[in-house]
Order: C-alpha cells, then sequence, then structure tokens
C-alpha cells in the first residue's frame, strides 16, 4: 500500500489530522463522509490487471482480507496522528499485538515485556508464546539496568504498555527506546491508554505503536478493533504476514466507526481529562480510600516521567478501597451510573475490579509483584456529568 500523505498534511494541527487524515471527499461521488465499501472482494479491469496486481507491479485492491479503501482510511488517519509511515488495521487490540510479536519474534528468540500488560497480552506471552518457542521476559521497566541485562543477543522485540494496564504505571518511552537503539533491537509501545493525543511513542524514539481502538479511539463502545503503526518495511511484512497469511482482518463497517470517533477524539479526550483529573482528587480525599494513582496527580510515583512524554492525562483512574474484597464488592454491586464492565474509554464511565476480571490470567503470586491488589479498582472515567459520577461513586462508598 503507497498511498502515503503528502507534506502538508503531516504539517496540519491533531484536530485537522484527525478529521481529514484519510485524504477527504470521495474523488469518485464526492461523498464527504468516508463511503462504506462492504464488499470482500474487487473485479479486476483485466486479467492481466489482476496479474499484475498480485505480482506487485500494479496498486490496486484485491481482498477486503488484505485491503479495503475504508480500512485504508483509516489506516491512514491514525498513521498520520501517530507520525508514522505505514498503519495495519486488526479486528481487535490482540489480533494487532500478536501480529507484531509474530512478525517480529521467530522460535529461539525472546521477547522483553515490561509489565503490567494487559491481561491478555499477559496470557499470550505466558501461555502462547513459549508453545511457539519463543521467551517472554517479564521485567519491571523502571528499573532501566534491568532492561538492558534481560536483552541478549537473540532479543528480537521489547515492549512496553504505559500507562500501563491497570496501574496506570508509567514507562519511560524515551530511555528505553535509547537502550533498544544501542542494542539494535525494535521497541514496541501499547499507546491505548494514552492516545496519539497526549502521547506519541514514534517521536520518543519507538519503533512500533500499537493500539487497541476498542477504547478511546472508537470512543463509543460500539466496535472491537486493533491497529500498528510503524516504518513502511516493518509494515509490509506485518501486513503480509497476518493480514494475508493469519487472516486477522478488520471489517468496513468497524473501520468507518472508527473514522467516526477519530473526528472527536481531541475533545473527547479533553473532557476524559478534565473529569478524570475531578474524580482522582475527588478519591483522593475520601476518608474510605486509600490511594489513588493517576498520572496527572503530583503524588503519582512516576508523575515527573508522565509529565515529560504525555501531554495530557486521560480519564483512566486507579484507585484501592480500605477493606478487602468483600467491600470493594459491595462497592461496585451497588453503582448505578457507572457501569460494571471491562474495557475503557467509552463515553459512559465503566468500572471493574482487575485482579478478578481483565488481570485474573495472572497468578496469585504475579498479581502480588506487579501490584494489582484485591483493593485495586479501575474506573474508565466516562463524559457524564461530573456531580453525578460523584454523587454515584459517594452513595455507593456509603454502602460500605
Ligand atoms: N492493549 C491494552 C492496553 C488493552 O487494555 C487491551 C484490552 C488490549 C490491548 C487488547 O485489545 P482488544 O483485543 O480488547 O481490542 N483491554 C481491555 C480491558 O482492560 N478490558 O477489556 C479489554
Amino acid at each position: 500500500m503507497s498511498d502515503t500523505h503528502d507534506a502538508d498534511m503531516k504539517q496540519w494541527g491533531f484536530e485537522t489530522k484527525a478529521i481529514h487524515g484519510s485524504g477527504g471527499p470521495d474523488p469518485q461521488t464526492g461523498a464527504v463522509s468516508q463511503p462504506i465499501f462492504q464488499t470482500s472482494t474487487f473485479a479486476f479491469r483485466s486479467a492481466e490487471a489482476g496479474a499484475g496486481i498480485f505480482a506487485g507491479e500494479e496498486e490496486g485492491y484485491v481482498y477486503t482480507r488484505i485491503g479495503n479503501p475504508t480500512v485504508r482510511a483509516l489506516e491512514k488517519t491514525v498513521t498520520l496522528l501517530e507520525g508514522g509511515e505505514e498503519g495495519i488495521a486488526f479486528a481487535s487490540g490482540m489480533a494487532a499485538t500478536s501480529a507484531v510479536i509474530l512478525a517480529l519474534c521467530d522460535a529461539g528468540q525472546n521477547l522483553v515485556l515490561c509489565e503490567p500488560v494487559y491481561g491478555g497480552t499477559h496470557s499470550l506471552a505466558e501461555a502462547v508464546l513459549p508453545r511457539l518457542g519463543i521467551e517472554a521476559r517479564m521485567v519491571d521497566a523502571l528499573d532501566l539496568e534491568v532492561v538492558r541485562d534481560s536483552i541478549d543477543e537473540n532479543t528480537s522485540l521489547i515492549w512496553i504498555e504505559t500507562p500501563a494496564n491497570p496501574t496506570l504505571k508509567i514507562v519511560d518511552i524515551a530511555a528505553i527506546a535509547e537502550i533498544a537503539a544501542e542494542r539494535g533491537v525494535p521497541m514496541a509501545v501499547d499507546n491505548t491508554f494514552a492516545t496519539p493525543y497526549y502521547q506519541r511513542p514514534l517521536e520518543l524514539g519507538a519503533s512500533i505503536v500499537i493500539h487497541s481502538c476498542t477504547k478511546y479511539i472508537s470512543g463509543h463502545g460500539d466496535v472491537v478493533a486493533g491497529i500498528v503503526v510503524c516504518d513502511n518495511e516493518t509494515g509490509e511484512k506485518i501486513r503480509h504476514e497476518s493480514l494475508t497469511d493469519l487472516g486477522g482482518c478488520l471489517g468496513p463497517m468497524d473501520a468507518f466507526l472508527l473514522i467516526r470517533g477519530l473526528k472527536t477524539l481531541p475533545v473527547r479526550m479533553e473532557q476524559h481529562s478534565r473529569n478524570g483529573a475531578l474524580i482522582a482528587d475527588w478519591l483522593a480525599s475520601h476518608p474510605k480510600i486509600e490511594r489513588v494513582d493517576y498520572p496527572g496527580r503530583e503524588d503519582h510515583p512516576q508523575h515527573e516521567i508522565a509529565a515529560r512524554q504525555m501531554s495530557g492525562y486521560g480519564g483512566m483512574v486507579t484507585f484501592y478501597i480500605k477493606g478487602g474484597r468483600a467491600d470493594g464488592a459491595k462497592f461496585l454491586n451497588n453503582l448505578k451510573i457507572c457501569t460494571l464492565a471491562v474495557s475503557l474509554g467509552d463515553a459512559d464511565t465503566l468500572i471493574e475490579h482487575p485482579a478478578s476480571m481483565t488481570h485474573s490470567t495472572y497468578s496469585a503470586e504475579e498479581l502480588v509483584k506487579f501490584g494489582i491488589t484485591e483493593n485495586l479498582i479501575r474506573i474508565s472515567v466516562g463524559l457524564e456529568h461530573m456531580d453525578d459520577i460523584v454523587a454515584d461513586l459517594e452513595q455507593a462508598l456509603a454502602a460500605i
């Protein structure tokens, strides 16, 4: 796929890129909104043209698993927002994650995985990769020496997730990228929590960015999707191996919904951040709350790193209630507006208990080691009126 952005588009402000990044009105019909090319296959002009496309000598669409104009419009927009060369959309964030790892790691090689990460990524590393002969080395990325020492001649990828799900631990992207560059190892960053609006890892030295688009990029809780953004060469390899050979492609309708979601990403993120910061402060002053972790608060252990690499902090807040598991369950069961559900980044406020839900793939020892304690609750603060979220949390806390 060679339809790259022109120099003018790269100069636009973020909001303009988010709205016009797919290339503007449809050249054939003038449709301003992105047309949904709901087709599985594409007719060739002639037998010769079809053969030329297959041989890579001619541009053109073949089959939606490999490429589709609506999906391409999404890929172009996110690539522009992240400042990369190529984007490849997938049927889920996990499909994007596994695509990167499988394209870069061979049997006998290892992946340095900075913990904690989303439970699905952890499970892939611990349960699936070893069967393929790929070792996942779980490290604490706050200790740069540990990261450096865990890299050897068989390391083919370093993976970080920042802010991390669910503890909101912040990893220094530029510092790890420097180590990765010294050792000649590519580094991937899961940028799902921050979004390109608040953090652009490629500008900080990362080689690859992945997103679960299911979250803030969609913003409305109605799509499951993922995307990888990287350089052209890596992108071609990932597209070929993961879409052509493995097949986890995104459908055109979902791509359309994501293009629509992206247009409002900046305004949504501003409001998520305002609400997130207010809720974090409110929780921190509540007598039934032991601790609050929000990267924007000065008492966050890595606030200084967050302030350096992020331009805002979003709506994810992690807090630790006083008491045990039963108290936490009582609190969650009493909520009325905040919805007890996994996922995040929606207009709706979503709240969950990571130790028994999103991170239940971690062993009991790992949960303790990575700070995912029984009293940790994760809230994805939505776009509702702040007073209503506060009142809901207040009455549910009063129940314990
Ligand atoms: N990366 C991060 C940081 C995530 O939070 C998730 C999903 C994924 C990747 C995988 O993306 P998916 O395949 O679901 O699109 N996180 C979830 C969560 O915290 N609750 O439900 C899913």
